[in-house]
């Protein structure tokens, strides 16, 4: 009976050791660098972008959500027939002790008609993993900011130049 009990019990010990790699370790998550590209003039998707740092083991996120709209999906970018065209995805495998980029062009949160609201200078953004559940994200919204007439508070946003080259005609 005793003996039963041991056996069992050293069974039980080794199922749960067995495979202890780091994909079973707790996952230890935070999100760093969140910016938000806001829609073009006159379109409506914006794209959340920010680095999933993980120090445990591994997790997945499951998908994003924020008050700013009701439709968010899992982007990704893939080149197709010498194109790169973005994708949803179901989720997103967050590694082991690594950190997964949602950048331009590659990873990213899809936010489809999007409200932001005047004079919002963050837009929360809730990300949901299979493991470490939710994680709470506040998005700079730097250009909103810059748009907006005058802020209360006397801010100043400071005009960057923007690096990129813009297809604009002006009185062409
Ligand atoms: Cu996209």
């Amino acid at each position: 009976m005793l003996k039963a009990f041991f056996v069992g019990f050293f069974a039980l010990a080794l199922v749960s050791c067995g495979g202890g790699d780091a994909n079973d370790a707790t996952p230890v998550i935070s999100v760093q660098n969140a910016t938000l590209r806001l829609p073009a003039p006159g379109q409506t998707k914006g794209a959340a972008y920010f680095d999933v740092i993980n120090l445990g083991g591994k997790d997945v996120l499951l998908s994003a959500a924020t008050p700013f709209s009701s439709r968010v999906e899992l982007h990704t970018h893939l080149h197709e027939d010498g194109m790169m065209k973005m994708r949803q995805v179901d989720n997103v495998d967050i590694d082991p002790e690594t950190v997964t980029h949602f950048k331009t062009g590659g990873l990213h949160v899809m936010i489809f008609d999007m409200e932001v609201p005047e004079g919002a200078a963050h837009m929360p953004l809730t990300l949901n993993f299979a493991k470490s559940g939710t994680v709470e994200v506040n998005v700079m919204i730097g250009e909103a900011g810059a748009m907006s007439e005058h802020k209360m508070g006397g801010h100043k946003m400071e005009n960057k130049e923007d690096t990129e080259n813009h297809d604009m005609h002006k009185g062409d």
